[in-house]
């Protein structure tokens, strides 16, 4: 969905905003306007209710939502409600309770395809998460369009879901897994992603916005190089998709992935989105149930798009929560959650920079709400004991970005990620949990 003026306005209407924002409905339209104190930061924070409770005796103050985010009520009923109400299997029944499940499942296939202005259903294929996503490429479109020799050019900060996948159908068909170097300041060297888009790349697989650095990649200039050499392009959306609005068609990404759980959806869901000719190209993933029109013991007849890839029972009510969680991200607005979360990442950068003894991991000029950081004489891992001490969540380690850690020369990072629902509050008692350990123990 593409956010105008009018349609920001109303999608705004159930949020109490300050005054100056309230009598002038057309200033939200641009990001700029949004600041942290006519965002509705309280009101959204009590949709969500696990972020009243206490832990360790102090209130929660959740910053690890890079890794998984908490979820609002308005998700967690739509699981409730399913499973009280209309809960059976899907696409198989003539009875009502199945339809109903269906109409809701597809009801949610729709809502994704509208969020990332993907062209048709067809084109979402709902799977575990961004790594079954990325998983399922190397295995369908890699197989049978990657051999011995071809190349798959990745970047220097990615996932491991996007290196490891690449590694195996490399070992399965003797392809080379390329990687594009990035600089001190976490960011791709892209004179050098240029260098190594050659006659042999048959793939491109980047990230979007990097788990442990935050860096967001010029996916556009990345995409408009590789199709003028017409080289297909995947993009790692598991960071991006809870920060910004992504258009698929209008980036023109051939694969775009993400998982529902980083996305205020349950987990176990995820989306894979394929442009349709390259999908109708691809052979299925796994066999069995749902992906068939016709099944002999000489020969099976694939169902169409999407079903094709989309074998066995899948998480219904985990769909049905990720339809739900689209249309509470849909009322706020994206463009207004995107320009909330860049002040809270100034606010946040600001503070941690005068701290003495804090050093950032990950400094681009295109961030997104993710501020990883090592302290001098304290492992991440204590950082991230002695924080929780004080209730507040952030993650310690290699944050599945090894080859990060290695370019960085450190072990592991702290990581405090961001979300709609934190606060400039919450970032003053990490910063000040933060100095206080230095204190005692640095
Ligand atoms: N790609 C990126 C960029 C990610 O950040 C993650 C998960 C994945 C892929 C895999 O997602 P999954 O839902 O399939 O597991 N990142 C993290 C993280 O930063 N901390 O925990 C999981």
């Amino acid at each position: 969905m593409k956010y105008v003026a009018s349609e920001q306005s109303m999608l705004l209407k159930n949020y109490t905003f300050a005054e100056s924002v309230q009598v002038c409905p057309a200033a939200y339209t641009t990001p700029g306007d949004i600041n942290m104190t006519n965002f509705p930061v309280e009101k959204i924070r009590a949709d969500f209710p696990i972020l009243a409770e206490k832990i360790r005796n102090k209130p929660l103050v959740y910053l690890d939502n890079a890794a998984t985010c908490q979820k609002p009520q308005a998700v967690i009923d739509s699981i409730v409600h399913l499973y009280s109400h209309d809960y059976a299997n899907v696409h198989r029944g003539v009875h009502t309770l199945s339809v109903r499940s269906t109409d809701k499942f597809e009801s949610a296939r729709s809502k994704v395809k509208d969020f990332i202005n993907a062209a048709s259903e067809k084109e979402i294929i709902f799977v575990k998460g961004a790594t079954e996503a990325i998983n399922l490429v190397a295995q369908t479109f890699g197989k049978a369009n990657i051999k011995a020799g071809d190349e798959i050019l990745i970047t220097a900060m990615e996932h491991h879901s996007n290196i490891v996948p690449w590694q195996m159908l490399c070992e399965q068909t003797g392809a080379i897994l390329k990687v594009a170097p990035i600089n001190l300041q976490g960011e791709l060297i892209y004179a050098e992603f240029e260098k190594l888009l050659t006659d042999k790349t048959r793939l491109v697989s980047v990230v979007h916005m990097s788990n442990a650095l935050g860096t967001i990649n010029p996916v556009e200039k990345i995409i408009a190089a590789a199709h003028h050499k017409g080289i297909p392009v995947l993009l790692d959306g598991a960071q991006a998709i809870p920060h910004m609005v992504v258009d698929v068609q209008n980036l023109d990404c051939d694969f775009y992935v993400f998982s529902a759980h980083k996305l205020y959806a349950p987990a176990g869901v995820g989306v894979l989105y394929g442009k349709q000719a390259l999908l109708e190209a691809m052979p299925p993933y796994q066999g069995g149930g749902d992906m068939i029109r016709k099944v002999t013991f000489e020969a099976t007849e694939y169902n169409g798009l999407p079903y094709k890839f989309e074998a066995g029972t899948p998480s219904i009510a985990d769909v049905v929560g990720l339809g739900a969680a689209i249309d509470y991200i849909n009322e706020i607005g994206m463009v207004n959650i995107s320009a909330y979360e860049a002040k809270l990442l100034d606010y946040a950068t600001e503070k941690a920079k005068k701290i003495k003894g804090l050093r950032i991991i990950g400094e681009a000029e295109h961030k997104g709400a993710i501020l990883s950081f090592v302290l001098d004489k304290i492992h991440p891992h204590d950082i991230g004991t002695m924080l929780d001490s004080l209730g507040i969540a952030i993650r310690a380690g290699h944050h599945c970005a090894m080859p990060v850690m290695d370019f960085f020369a450190v072990p592991a990072t702290a990581r405090a990620s961001f979300a709609m629902y934190n606060t400039k509050e919450e970032i003053d008692v990490l910063m000040n949990g933060i100095e206080s350990l230095i204190e005692v123990f640095g």
